[in-house]
């Protein structure tokens, strides 16, 4: 790696990864890079997660959000994670956190660097990320994601670099690294369009505070995407259907405003949308980059992508390796401060699109807690894009498990986005536009557009019952029922 570390003292520094993991303390709190399972450490977890396995301890786990199988799996599996923030999807880990091994600190992404510069974490002992390089000066020069990097070298004393051999230097100048001073001293983050540069190449680090570089050839563990199904496919139709409505009405310029996307399948499907659309000149201002957007890249139609993690299936990473200099023309990768900042998002006006798990008659959103109970994966992104955007969608299939479960109850179990975030319910079934509705307007809009036929006529009863109940109440609810879906799902597994 000796081409990837060009300061010649710091490759003194070079050391195996089994010599970190024998550096690290029991309850030390670490900062890692990793956004999706994009550019998070690999080597050193393997061989952390090795020694507690002959020595049993757990760290604190600071990222930028979800991680690959060689961090968060890894380490969970050897319950070696006593806090983990802001955000997991991992299935060990999962468990771990709804068994009460693992403290989950559950943060909007946005929030989660300052929150740990300012103090409410506590001490952050060390910073390991991942980099393509170091240059003369001691900076790093990230990989497929930013996440929170450069914050935890801001924030931490020491700094470990894992330098992924797999990653390709080319993707040198695809980032732009702005951490925002805390308050009272903070600026306006100078950014107007989705393509603004507005700070350094690199993350910002002295060759003095690199305790060990690492060398690595582990490539990120992408994942492969779902097929797009058919009740995707649909919610994808009706995104298109009210987006070119909004134009017609003058609400939207012709190329609409930046889109924002989140993870999964239902969001990779109404990107794939957009692909087979009559829609050009699009922009991005997102979180994640995914394969949908290389489609839109090749297709002509998209003018340029800014996001904090570059998170494409195997395949989707291949084609972009393949040709990353046409790629980065279109992409930029940013903090997840930046990425998710609602001040810019709010001024550029984004269309914010994003999965639920359920929705009630009112429109509250919960994405987060099954049965108000069980962390499913946390609010990642989705609280900063919906809050501040100008638009705010959110998907759900009308169903789950085989019908089991209604996405629509009649009182969310638990609520991440509250109403007054949320513009436009869209299943399978149809649209719900909320805008300009007041409640009681807005459960009718939700039950006869959105709700399967299965459940209609129950909600409507619950609905109809609810406003008798309290005399027109501006919410009508019956305080006694209003969780009955939930109960009747714990006690019967089935919320028929
Ligand atoms: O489980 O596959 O075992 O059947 O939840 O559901 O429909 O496949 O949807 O993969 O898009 O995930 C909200 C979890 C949706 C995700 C959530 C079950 C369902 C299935 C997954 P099975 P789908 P998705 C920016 C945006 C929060 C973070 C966010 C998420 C599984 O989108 O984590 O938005 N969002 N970030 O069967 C019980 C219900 C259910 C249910 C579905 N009501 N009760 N289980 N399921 N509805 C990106 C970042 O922040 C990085």
């Amino acid at each position: 790696i000796s081409d990837r570390v060009r300061n010649k003292d710091l490759q003194a520094k070079i050391v195996s990864a089994e010599e970190v993991a024998a550096y690290i303390k029991p309850g030390m709190s670490i900062g890692m890079s990793g956004f999706t399972a994009s550019s998070y450490p690999k080597a050193i977890p393997l061989a952390l997660a090795e020694r507690m396995k002959k020595e049993p301890f757990k760290i604190d786990l600071w990222t930028g959000a979800s991680t690959g199988p060689e961090l968060d799996d890894t380490l969970a599996a050897v319950h070696g994670i006593a806090k983990r923030l802001p955000y997991q999807t991992d299935a060990i880990l999962r468990g771990e956190i709804n068994n009460g091994s693992v403290d989950y600190l559950d943060l909007h992404l946005s929030e989660s660097a300052q929150l740990g510069r300012v103090g409410y974490l506590g001490k952050l002992d060390l910073a390991i990320v991942e980099a393509v390089a170091i240059t003369e000066e001691g900076n790093i020069i990230p990989s497929t994601s930013l996440g929170n990097a450069a914050s935890y070298v801001q924030q931490a004393d020491i700094v470990i670099v894992e330098v992924n051999t797999t990653q390709p230097l080319e993707l040198e100048g695809m980032h732009d690294v702005y951490v925002p001073l805390d308050p009272p001293h903070r600026l306006p983050i100078p950014i107007v369009k989705a393509d603004d540069r507005v700070g350094t190449p690199f993350i910002p680090c002295t060759p003095d505070k690199i305790k060990f570089i690492v060398p690595c050839d582990i490539k990120d563990g992408t994942r492969n995407l779902a097929p797009i199904d058919e009740n995707s496919k649909k919610m994808s139709h009706f995104t298109l259907e009210f987006l070119n409505a909004e134009i017609k009405a003058g609400r939207m310029p012709k190329n609409l405003l930046p889109l924002q996307s989140g993870v999964g399948n239902v969001a990779n499907a109404v990107m794939a949308g957009f692909v087979d659309s009559d829609l050009e000149d699009l922009t991005v201002y997102t979180e994640v980059i995914q394969d949908g957007m290389l489609d839109l890249i090749d297709a002509g139609k998209l003018n340029f992508a800014s996001g904090t993690a570059f998170s494409p299936s195997p395949a989707g990473m291949e084609r972009f390796y393949k040709d990353v200099a046409k790629y980065k023309k279109y992409l930029l990768l940013r903090p997840q401060e930046i990425s998710n900042s609602p001040e810019v998002v709010h001024r550029l006006g984004v269309i914010a699109m994003n999965t639920a798990l359920e929705v009630d008659i009112y429109g509250n959103v919960n994405s987060t807690h099954v049965t108000g109970t069980k962390m499913m994966n946390g609010i990642g992104g989705s609280g900063d894009f919906a809050r501040n955007a100008f638009l705010t969608i959110f998907y759900t299939p009308s169903i789950a498990k085989d019908g089991a479960i209604s996405s629509i109850v009649p009182m969310c179990s638990h609520i991440d986005h509250t109403e007054h975030d949320v513009d436009v319910i869209i299943t399978e079934q149809g649209i719900a536009d909320l805008r300009g509705l007041a409640p009681r307007k807005r459960a009718l809009e939700i039950i006869n557009n959105c709700v399967h036929p299965d459940y209609k006529p129950v909600l409507l009863d619950y609905y109809n019952r609810a406003v008798e109940a309290t005399k027109h109440a501006h919410t009508p609810h019956i305080i006694k029922e209003a969780l009955s879906f939930h109960e009747k799902f714990i006690e019967t597994k089935s919320m028929k």
